[in-house]
């Protein structure tokens, strides 16, 4: 279905129309942006142009014709491999880029925005391409809040959750880090306790309730924590890691009496005994940080 554009709204472009470039061009259709679209293989255009979107004949010319241009492709090399050649053309737009990767790549980007004239911000999705345009989307921005109050309204179209971090073009991606970290240790820890179920014959859906009611409650402790961690001192109001680290024994004991893979408390349990060893046994779990700041390897 064509849907029509609005007359107020800015002109935006998306470039990068995979899995999530597709969602972020269809949202902005939804709300009634006029949307230019482009991508290296131009047929993932086409349901878009179905619903409204202009395809750009060149990059060059998807760039010109928005006045806030999205970027989300692959990885920063792409991003520069199309964009570095047209580097002109973005003068005097707000340069959006929602591509995944590391802060030094953002701030070296945001650097190459600024030779040629572009204000620019680093965003980075917490969502996955269903979820854009929903109440379940989230994506973060960092880099000049001038461009980003400028284009608020229409970066509201993809998520309801839309946060400005703050100027430093680093922050984005140094969020993105930090989330993908808990959600890789929430589900490792969820699969390893239904393998453990699995070995022992037990359904591992039982689980899921579980560990829903689990996560919000330890989801609370952490205000407490990062108040512990500003402050630099740790008391034990709950648990000592003393009797946290014994906890993790039974849970490598269980592991290996059933046969399942062990590593991932056993490297838990060794970062606890390296707390021990620190003298923090006594401490609450949030001194368990002191063992995270240290480089890899590093000797207690
Ligand atoms: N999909 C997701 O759930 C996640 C959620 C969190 C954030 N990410 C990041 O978004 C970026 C794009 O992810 P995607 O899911 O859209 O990825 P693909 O469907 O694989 O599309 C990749 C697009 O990039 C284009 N592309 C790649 N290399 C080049 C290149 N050298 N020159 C030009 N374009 C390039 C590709 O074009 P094509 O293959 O269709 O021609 C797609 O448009 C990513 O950073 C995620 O980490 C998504």
């Amino acid at each position: 279905m064509t849907r029509k554009h609005n007359a107020d709204r800015t002109p935006v472009t998306v470039i990068g129309l995979g899995l999530m470039g597709q969602a972020l061009a269809q949202a902005f259709l939804r709300d009634g942006y006029p949307t230019t679209v482009w991508n290296r293989t131009a047929a993932k255009a086409e349901p878009l142009i179905a619903q409204g979107a202009t395809l750009a004949d060149s990059i060059g010319d998807a760039v010109a014709a928005g006045e806030l241009v999205i970027v989300c492709l692959s990885d920063y090399d792409a991003v520069h491999k199309l964009l570095d050649p047209v580097g002109d053309a973005h003068d005097g737009r707000v340069l959006v880029n929602l591509t995944s990767g590391t802060s030094a790549q953002a701030r070296e980007t945001a650097e190459w925005a600024a030779r040629h004239g572009s204000a620019y911000l680093d965003g980075v999705i917490l969502a996955v391409p269903p979820g854009i345009g929903t109440a379940d989307a989230i994506i973060v921005y960092s880099g000049p809040r001038q461009a980003f109050d400028l284009h608020e309204p229409a970066l509201r179209s993809l998520a309801a959750a839309t946060t400005y971090l703050g100027d430093d073009h680093a922050l984005s991606s140094l969020h993105d880090m930090a989330v993908l970290g808990l959600m890789w240790g929430v589900l490792n820890g969820f699969l390893h306790g239904a393998a453990l179920l699995g070995a022992a014959g037990v359904d591992p859906a039982g689980l899921v309730p579980l560990v829903r009611q689990g996560i919000g409650i330890v989801t609370d402790w952490l205000p407490g924590y990062a108040q512990q961690i500003a402050e630099g001192t740790y008391p034990a109001f709950d648990a000592t890691i003393d009797t946290h680290r014994a906890a993790m024994e039974h849970l490598v004991r269980e592991s290996e009496s059933l046969g399942v893979n062990a590593e991932l408390p056993r490297f838990i349990q060794d970062l606890a005994d390296r707390a021990v060893a620190d003298g923090r046994g006594g401490d609450g779990y949030a001194a368990m940080i002191e063992q995270f700041r240290k480089p890899s390897g590093a000797p207690s």
